[in-house]
């Protein structure tokens, strides 16, 4: 298989060649793990289960964890037929949200990876119910993708079960921005092809939202065929089942690579302030208007958000949103992060467009 159909990019063949060929290392992609066990797919098309070198897993500060999406250095054992892993290639993008602190334990603030190396984010709501639509939750999924450093696509799927679908698109136009947003079915095949817009072959896209919001099903729709498990509708309640339970990534036969991912209850920042003001782009350029510099939008004098709000071309909820998103960062700093990734490095930056 030819690893560019897998999102092979130059970057990798550069750092490869020079560190890891050397050593008889094989390149690989992380496809699904379960526990230690990582499957990876290389340039033999066939999945290999490999684990964690010991020698590796000590040179790394946190535990050894290598989200789907990730490009690993493995060593085969052709005894076994599977092999370990020694290294993990420069991420050129992740998507993360900050950990769920486990319960009873002090509280930390631990990035979570969620998928790595994605070019595109599908943040995937339904439209059947009022709970699946939630504005709120998708600014909070685009300051999460803005981070990444993967480009966001917002996808409102059930179309087909929508009261008001004008109505929705129109919520949604508010707080997109320049982020594209498709209406789609994934049952009634409504909608896709304007989706396959953005799935380009060598990209890698994942698809995240709620439980039920029907991820899995968009996978299906995409790749014209039953790859995944897809939720029983007589099962489903109004929060999801959990259908998908580990996170797994497809190729397709056009050359690009879409991640499945189990439903997320929990969409908790893991963002810097410039993450933040791609998501709410409207109010960071009205601000340049204010006559303070360090205006804070509330009852200063010349204050450019607030005269948008009583001309109502700016919805109050933005701003509050907006404030909401920056408080709740600045107080996990005080928890002691200082805005670093899992791997030390400060969090990925990305310009301003
Ligand atoms: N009416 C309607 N139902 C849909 C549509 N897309 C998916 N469904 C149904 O919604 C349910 C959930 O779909 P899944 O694809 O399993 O959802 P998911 O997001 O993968 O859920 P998890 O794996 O639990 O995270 C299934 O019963 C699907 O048949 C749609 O466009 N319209
Ligand atoms: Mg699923
Ligand atoms: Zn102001």
């Amino acid at each position: 298989m030819d690893l560019a159909m897998l999102g092979w990019a130059p970057s990798n063949s550069l750092e490869f060649d020079k560190d890891y060929a050397p050593l008889g290392y094989f390149p690989g992609r992380v496809v699904r793990k379960e526990k230690h066990l990582y499957f990876v797919l290389g340039s033999t098309g066939e999945e290999r289960i490999v684990g964690v070198a010991g020698a590796f897993r000590h040179t790394v500060a946190t535990t050894a964890e290598y989200p789907v999406g990730d490009w690993v250095a493995f060593e085969p054992d052709e005894v076994t037929g599977r092999g370990s892993i020694h290294a993990v290639l420069q991420r050129r993008s992740a998507f993360s949200r900050q950990a769920v602190a486990a319960a009873g334990k002090e509280r930390k603030v631990e990035e979570q990876v969620l998928a790595a190396n994605v070019d595109v984010v599908m943040i995937v709501s339904a439209l059947d119910n009022a709970r699946g639509f939630n504005v709120r939750r998708i600014e909070r999924y685009l300051t999460l993708a803005w981070n990444s450093g993967a480009r966001p696509v917002i996808v409102l799927n059930k179309a087909d079960m929508a009261e008001d679908l004008d109505n929705a698109l129109a919520e949604a136009a508010k707080i997109a921005g320049t982020t594209p947003v498709c209406a789609v079915s994934a049952l009634r095949n409504v909608g896709i092809d304007a989706l396959r817009e953005h799935v380009r072959p060598g990209n890698t896209l994942v698809l995240l939202g709620s439980s039920g919001v029907g991820k899995s099903s968009l996978i299906n729709c995409l790749a014209g065929e039953e790859l995944m498990r897809v939720g029983d509708i007589r099962e489903l309640d109004a929060r999801g089942r959990h259908t998908t339970t580990w996170s797994e990534l497809t190729v397709l036969p056009s050359g690009a690579v879409l991640i499945d991912t189990p439903g997320l209850r929990d969409v908790q920042l893991w963002a810097n302030e410039a993450s933040i003001e791609e998501t709410f782009s409207e109010i960071i350029s009205l601000s340049a208007e204010c006559r303070f510099t360090d205006c804070r939008h509330g009852a200063e004098p010349g204050c450019a958000v607030q005269r948008a709000i009583s001309e109502g071309s700016l919805d109050p909820c933005r701003l509050a949103s907006y404030q909401t998103q920056i408080q709740e960062i600045r107080n996990q700093a005080d928890v002691g992060r200082w805005m670093r990734n899992s791997d030390g490095r400060p969090a990925r930056r990305r310009k301003r467009r």
